[in-house]
């Protein structure tokens, strides 16, 4: 089976705290779907929360700050959830049905990671809410992209004013990271990419995890 075969309506998400360099790693990730004879129309490019018309109205709230009202932690958990089924339902599934490439800046993890780590939420109600919403859906690979908070929140900093998430403590990002690497061990189809290192150095351990996981395919 050639290699445009084998990732035919596969599904690879890019997951990692804010500034972790996970739109940089998509490009990357493109490069390598490139060299391996996977054209730009066969490869559909999705973030989270966000992705479809409604669901980036969905990210507008989420990234809102309002004065006289705090979003409840269990309202952010439930309007990520609404907007990953608007996602995979609406583009990612049919994307995947018309054998694409799938590309995906955040999915599932970042919500055991933020509203589960970070919040406090029990994982075991979160992942329940994951199947009621897309039952066995996920993704085919997983590249986490590990970084310090201080050093992943400085490099975003310098990208911009920091919004309601991003201004959270240390520790909310401490607690994220934590779910994050316990995942990546649980889970036989991911990775952890060392991402403090220089842009080369990370782009040369994504493709030489995507050719291994490749082979494996
Ligand atoms: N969220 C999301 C939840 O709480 N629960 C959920 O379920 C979901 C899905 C999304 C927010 O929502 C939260 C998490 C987030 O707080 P967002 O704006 O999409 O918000 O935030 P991020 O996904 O974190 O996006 P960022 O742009 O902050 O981070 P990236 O994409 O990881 O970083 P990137 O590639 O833009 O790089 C940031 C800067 O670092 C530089 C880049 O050039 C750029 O300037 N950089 C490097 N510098 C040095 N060395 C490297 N190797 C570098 N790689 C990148």
């Amino acid at each position: 089976m050639s290699a445009i075969q084998k990732l035919a309506g596969k599904f690879i998400v890019i997951e990692g705290l804010e500034g972790a360099g996970k739109s940089t790693a998509i490009q990357y990730i493109q490069d390598w779907l490139a060299l391996q004879g996977v054209i730009e129309q066969n490869i559909e490019l999705t973030r989270e929360p966000g992705g479809t018309t409604l669901a980036e109205k969905m990210r507008e709230i989420v990234k809102m700050d309002v004065a006289d009202e705090q979003l409840d932690d269990k309202a952010e958990l439930l309007i990520m959830y609404a907007a990953r089924v608007q996602l995979v339902e609406h583009k990612i599934k049919p994307a995947l049905a018309a054998d694409k490439v799938v590309i995906g800046d955040r999915h599932n993890w970042s919500s055991l990671a933020y509203q589960g780590g970070g919040r406090g939420i029990d994982l075991q109600l979160i992942n329940d809410i994951k199947q009621v919403a897309l039952g066995d859906f996920k993704a085919d690979f997983t590249l986490f992209l590990d970084i310090e908070p201080e050093l992943g929140l400085s490099r975003a900093r310098g990208r911009g004013e920091l919004d309601r998430i991003e201004r959270l403590a240390i520790d909310f990002f401490n607690r994220s990271r934590a779910v994050f690497q316990q995942l990546t061990e649980q889970e036989k189809n991911a990775v952890c990419i060392d991402a403090s290192q220089g842009f080369d150095q990370v782009k040369e351990s994504i493709h030489r995890q995507l050719d291994i996981w490749l082979a494996s395919l």
